[in-house]
């Protein structure tokens, strides 16, 4: 469909719900007044996504709530912008008493995007909660919705003069890409001064217009090699090009790439993931504008007519690469020059201590899933916080679920690392029983919380590892780094299509197997089992393993063995994934 057939035919329900909102009011205020009902309008249910929350529900009570004739147990999860994912000892100790005083699950998520949810937030507490990160300098606006979310960033600071200026480069990426609607401050902030920009005395969108972006729109800033952000999963990326060695890297500028996402429906092959495209390369001075350049040309020529075929991927898939170009270069006002070499050798995090050229140490600890929460066997949330209230460097999410204590003086080290070790946090390769697999391994909430979760996903799959590294151990494979991702759909919250393994769940107990990622987040996967239960995913991978085992050369990767072994065809792009 061409964006003038979008102009004649019926908009999209959710373009109609924008429009009327007045710059995303709706009726929200109103609804967090009513007493009656622990939810809000349906509407302004889309609305509050780009204050940053979702309307939710238990799905384990569901069918309990239902017999006692009980609406629904609503709640919200809120997810808060952190661009890069730095965050201050006093302001985890802040989140984390947030999560304790206004929450009915007591936990934290860190997400795969930089930053961490809270789930189950009752209507009343919604406003607390977001004053009270507004109290700490941070917020929630623009963290869903159809606008630019929260930008990503290389987040291991092992180079870390090169890590801050990309940092940098992400947090000035997000903040010039905020929307400047007063209604987040009106309406959670009592309309009281907010850090977030400087709020014009007329009420414009210069950037988006009324109806913002035809879709959620996703950037992430990537320093090569590490593509720990899986930068070419993103509609936007920023891909690093350096000078120099050591101390004297310097970042000239970026490769921009476009069209990334992994989002799909089963069966349906209009939609599909992709990974990103090359566009071109600019100057540092330049990308910022390029980056609004690129978010312009989506609004104007993205889908708002089918809103699955909304996102920017379609976009360029529709147009063709170089149309796209031409009108990022029209906003943008200069012409780009072609893209620069890059190579990207490791795709998730380095667990474990890593020591950045200031002499600071950094220990990336594994959080199985995000979940930070304290069990009978590890107190993940209380040794956070007990770290954090000795702590004099930062932490740091990881766009892969886990976090960072960034920035220890060696003379803390030992200190630092016994903490971690007392609560259960200690956990790197290798240790504290994450084995290569398990440690490359992610899932997305799924249940009870999501609305799309047709399987469960964050709640299974460490039980399903410890199966698979069982099989690992028959075929002596243990030592193998193999990234093996879960979703409880085809959403693809974990990037589960730039995984070497990755199940997608299908129903209860039912997953879809796909194969032939090549463990860098450069290539897709593709469909090898459809709708299979764990025995049959146990028996499949034991096959697998066994031949991987016997026919591998050397220091190939499990993604590609499959590939070249003839188990799985490549996807060369994301309009052949289906095939
Ligand atoms: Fe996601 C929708 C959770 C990263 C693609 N995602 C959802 C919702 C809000 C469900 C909903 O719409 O009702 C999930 C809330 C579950 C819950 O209870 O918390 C949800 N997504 C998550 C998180 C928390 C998963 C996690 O385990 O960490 C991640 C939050 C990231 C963040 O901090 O912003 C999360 N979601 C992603 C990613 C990965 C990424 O961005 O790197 C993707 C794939 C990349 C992409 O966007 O294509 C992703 N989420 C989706 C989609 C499919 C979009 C599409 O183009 O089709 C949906 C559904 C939708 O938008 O309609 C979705
Ligand atoms: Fe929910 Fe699906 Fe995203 Fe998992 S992948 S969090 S099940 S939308």
């Amino acid at each position: 469909m061409s964006s003038t057939d979008t102009k004649t035919q019926k908009l999209a329900v959710n373009e109609g719900i924008k429009t009327k909102s007045n710059f995303l009011r709706g009726t929200i205020s109103e609804g967090l007044q009513d007493a009656v009902t622990g939810s809000l309008a349906e509407d302004d249910t889309q609305l509050t996504k780009f204050h940053g929350f979702y309307q939710q529900d238990d799905r384990d009570l569901r069918q309990e709530r239902s017999e006692q004739k009980l609406e629904p147990l609503f709640s919200f999860m809120l997810r808060a912008r952190v661009p890069g994912g730095v965050a201050t000892p006093e302001q985890w100790l802040a989140i984390d008493s947030m999560a304790d005083n206004y929450t009915i699950y007591g936990s934290l998520r860190l997400t795969t995007r930089n930053t961490f949810q809270y789930h189950g937030m009752l209507k009343p507490n919604i406003k607390n909660v977001i004053q009270g990160l507004d109290d700490i300098g941070l917020d929630s606006l623009a963290a869903c919705g159809d606008v630019n979310r929260n930008v990503t960033c290389n987040t291991n600071p092992v180079q870390s003069h090169l890590h801050q200026e990309a940092f940098e480069m992400a947090r000035g990426i997000s903040e010039h890409l905020l929307p400047q609607t007063k209604a987040y401050s009106e309406i959670w902030l009592d309309g009281k001064k907010q850090d977030l920009n400087d709020v014009p005395a007329e009420e414009v969108e210069p950037i988006y217009g009324e109806t913002y972006l035809p879709r959620k729109f996703k950037i992430a800033v990537a320093v090569p090699p590490h593509n720990d952000v899986d930068v070419y999963t993103n509609d936007l990326g920023l891909v690093a090009i350096t000078e120099g060695e050591g101390e004297t890297a310097k970042i000239i500028g970026y490769n921009i790439t476009v069209g990334g996402g992994m989002g799909s429906t089963h069966g349906d092959v209009e939609t599909y993931p992709r990974l990103a495209s090359e566009l071109g390369f600019v100057e540092v001075k330049d990308a910022i504008k390029v980056s609004e350049a690129v978010l312009k040309s989506q609004r104007d020529l993205g889908n708002r007519v089918v809103r699955k075929n909304a996102r920017l991927k379609y976009t360029v898939d529709r147009i063709g690469l170089d149309a796209f170009r031409d009108a990022v270069e029209a906003h943008a006002g200069f012409k780009m020059q072609p893209s620069k070499p890059v190579k990207f050798t490791l795709q998730g995090d380095r667990l474990g201590w890593v020591k950045g050229v200031d002499n600071n140490w950094h220990l990336t600890l594994f959080v199985e899933n995000g979940r930070i929460i304290d069990t009978d066997t590890r107190q993940l949330k209380t040794g956070m916080k007990e770290i954090a209230k000795v702590h004099k460097g930062d932490f740091r999410m990881t766009a892969n679920q886990n976090v960072i204590i960034a920035n220890v003086p060696e003379d803390e080290k030992v200190m630092i690392e016994g903490m971690a070790k007392q609560y259960g946090l200690y956990r790197t390769f290798n240790e504290g029983g994450v084995s290569p697999i398990r440690g490359n391994s992610m899932a997305c909430v799924a249940l009870p919380t999501c609305a799309l979760a047709m399987a469960e996903a964050e709640r299974y799959l460490p039980t399903l590892i410890d199966k698979v590294d069982g099989l690992a151990a028959k075929h002596n494979i243990s030592e193998q780094d193999i990234v093996l991702r879960m979703t409880g759909c085809p959403n693809g919250c974990a990037r589960p299509f730039a995984a070497e393994i990755a199940f997608v769940g299908k129903g209860p107990g039912k997953y879809n197997m796909y194969l032939g990622a090549d463990g860098l987040g450069t290539r897709l996967n593709k469909l090898h089992l459809e709708n299979i239960g764990e025995d049959d995913i146990l028996a499949e991978l034991d096959r697998l393993f066994s031949l991987f085992a016997e026919h591998r050369l050397e220091a190939e990767r499990f993604g590609d063995f499959v590939v070249r072994y003839g188990v799985i065809k490549a996807t060369i792009e994301g309009k052949d994934f289906h095939q």
